[in-house]
């Protein structure tokens, strides 16, 4: 009840919720980026379609395939979804998949700003020449016993053989099953990934009811450039199965199995060898505490990081400088991606967030 209570008087702002104990992660949400390419098959299979609307296609289907990871993966690794640890200012998560077939894919995620939480990211793969950038935050609301997020930001794919583009909106979702003490999370709403050769896809998600009895449902509907025709319709589970339907053949097959792709994990690096301003480095003590539930340790070893943090804020407003972010930086959003926004009927964010790969591949921080 307190919990609910402290959720209704969150004002939306997920970092200063205080949860139950049972609740809460080792686990900073700069390392959630990672979600994004943890199947490095299907993130760079776009790159090797010549044809454009399969190509489009292989985005879709990409997307879907990330989403098991993004919202499930800890229920079924923990039991329930959890509170991540709020990211400070300047944290870093860094790492990469080496697979044999796709060889090096490479993570970079900072935390772009603490108040409110933005955490920016980059992941690319040279070989096959492809990159996926974002960043996002969170604006959340509590109705009754549900808590509603609405993500801010958005991810941009970008293919170079083809010098395309994939403008991607990022869901709205809610938890359930807060009452029980045991939330999961559910998707809603949509999200639009629009190409700057013209293709778009609108992918509409719901819950246990609607489309179906099922949950985590979906039904995605990919147009041609000219976007009055509509080339084909998927439907399914996103952390199942889906199927999609060849509008001009009305022929259908299986789109996706999620149960039939494993995820590669990321290879980080040992703590030992990591700066102190990385996550799992610096979370280190909170996250042994969080394992063996001992809360004392969490508040004492929690405090800390938050102290440091406010003596640094304290001392950068006494210099009259700001924290320089380490790989991003606030840029206009200007040139093709302002069109595929465009395309993409979203209002365009006047500042986004842009990686600079020239900076980290100069830095210590870019061994990995
Ligand atoms: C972060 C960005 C990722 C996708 C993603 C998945 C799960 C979301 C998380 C984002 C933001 C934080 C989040 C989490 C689920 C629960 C958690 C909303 C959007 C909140 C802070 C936990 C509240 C406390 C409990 C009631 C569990 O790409």
């Amino acid at each position: 009840m307190t919990f609910l209570r402290s959720l209704a008087t969150s004002k939306g702002d997920l970092s200063s919720i205080t949860a139950p104990p049972f609740i809460l992660s080792g686990t900073s949400l700069v390392e959630y980026s990672k979600f994004w390419a943890e199947l490095p098959d299907l993130f760079v299979a776009p790159t090797m379609i010549l044809d454009k609307e399969e190509r489009a296609l292989a985005v879709v289907r990409w997307f879907i395939a990330t989403l098991k990871g993004q919202y499930t993966s800890r229920n079924e690794a923990l039991g329930s979804e959890k509170k991540p640890l709020n990211p400070f200012l300047g944290e870093l998560f860094l790492g990469k998949w080496e697979t044999e077939l796709e060889g090096t894919t490479i993570l970079v995620s900072e935390q772009v700003s603490h108040h409110p939480p933005v955490t920016a990211y980059a992941i690319y793969n040279d070989a096959y020449g492809i990159e996926l950038q974002g960043y996002n935050g969170q604006k959340a609301s509590f109705a009754t016993t549900m808590l509603n997020v609405r993500q801010v930001g958005h991810a941009v794919l970008y293919i170079k053989k083809f010098d395309e583009y994939y403008y991607i909106t990022l869901p709205t979702l809610h938890i359930e099953g807060l009452f029980y003490g045991a939330p999961y999370v559910e998707l809603e709403q949509k999200t639009v990934i629009q190409s700057s050769g013209g293709y778009r896809a609108s992918i509409e998600y719901s819950g246990k009811g609607y489309f179906s009895g099922k949950k985590n449902t979906f039904k995605a509907k990919l147009y041609a450039p000219d976007q009055s025709s509509l080339l084909y319709t998927i439907a399914g589970q996103w952390s199942g199965k889906s199927t999609i339907i060849n509008e001009k053949q009305k022929s259908e097959s299986v789109f996706y199995d999620a149960m039939e792709h494993k995820v590669v994990p990321l290879v980080v690096k040992p703590i030992e060898q990591q700066a102190e301003y990385e996550s799992q480095r610096a979370w280190e003590k909170v996250a042994a505490a969080v394992q063996v539930m001992d809360y004392d340790t969490i508040h004492v070893e929690k405090s800390k990081i938050e102290n440091q943090q406010r003596e640094l804020r304290k001392k950068e407003k006494e210099e009259g400088v700001e924290w320089q972010r380490r790989y991003f930086e606030l840029v206009e959003d200007e040139g093709p991606l302002k069109e595929v926004a465009e395309l993409a009927g979203v209002e365009p964010d006047e500042k986004v967030w842009r990686f600079n790969r020239e900076v980290f591949e100069h830095s210590p921080d870019s061994k990995l």
